[in-house]
């Protein structure tokens, strides 16, 4: 079963249209730009929300960009595996992923001829869209197959919202 975070925090009435920037000058491709496109509408196809990417960080609602180590947040990255991303809850918006990860886009590595062991593959797509969950203002789920549950494993490739998502989503937009 889906959840919220502690006082149910979730971006306010009047904010349905969101926007989004990537960090500057982090060498962002389109092929990765569309891979948080294709993440942003599974989540607005079942809500009220819509989101768009505009130039602008600093006055975008969320921010993302890739990562490495300690980024000045009190939450460092660790490198290969263990923690993926972090997302913070309303109206915070900021979602950073590990730039240590083998990310990989429909099975590709997203560095042109770096190859690694697919015990190690992290799809970027299934990792956006639970981090735009937590984003909005969902926990976790208990609920295995749901995009909100804690655990995904390696290599593996789980992007469609269920019913459990979905209705969670619902109940706070
Ligand atoms: N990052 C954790 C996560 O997003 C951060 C976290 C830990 C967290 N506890 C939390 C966030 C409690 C909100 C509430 O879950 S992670 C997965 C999954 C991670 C994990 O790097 O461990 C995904 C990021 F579900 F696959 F395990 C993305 Cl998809
Ligand atoms: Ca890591
Ligand atoms: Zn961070
Ligand atoms: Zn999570």
């Amino acid at each position: 079963h889906y959840s919220f975070f502690p006082g149910r925090p979730r971006w306010p009435a009047n904010k349905r249209d969101l926007t989004y920037a990537f960090v500057p000058q982090n060498g962002l491709t389109d092929d990765i730009k569309i891979v948080f496109t294709r993440a942003f509408d599974r989540w607005s196809e079942v809500t009220p929300l819509t989101f768009t990417e505009i130039a602008s960080y600093q006055s975008a609602d969320i921010k993302i960009g890739f990562f490495s180590g300690d980024h000045n947040d009190g939450e460092p990255f660790d490198g290969p595996m263990g923690t993926l991303a972090h997302a913070f809850s309303p109206p915070a918006g900021h979602f950073h992923l590990d730039g240590e990860e083998n990310w990989v886009i429909d099975g590709a590595p997203i560095v042109d001829g770096n190859f690694f062991s697919i015990l190690s593959a992290v799809d970027l797509e299934s990792v956006a869209v639970h981090e735009i969950g937590h984003l909005l203002g969902l926990g976790h789920s208990s609920v295995e197959d749901a995009i909100m549950y804690p655990t995904l494993g390696a290599g593996t490739r789980r992007v469609e919202l269920r019913n459990d998502d979905i209705l969670g989503v619902q109940e706070l937009y």
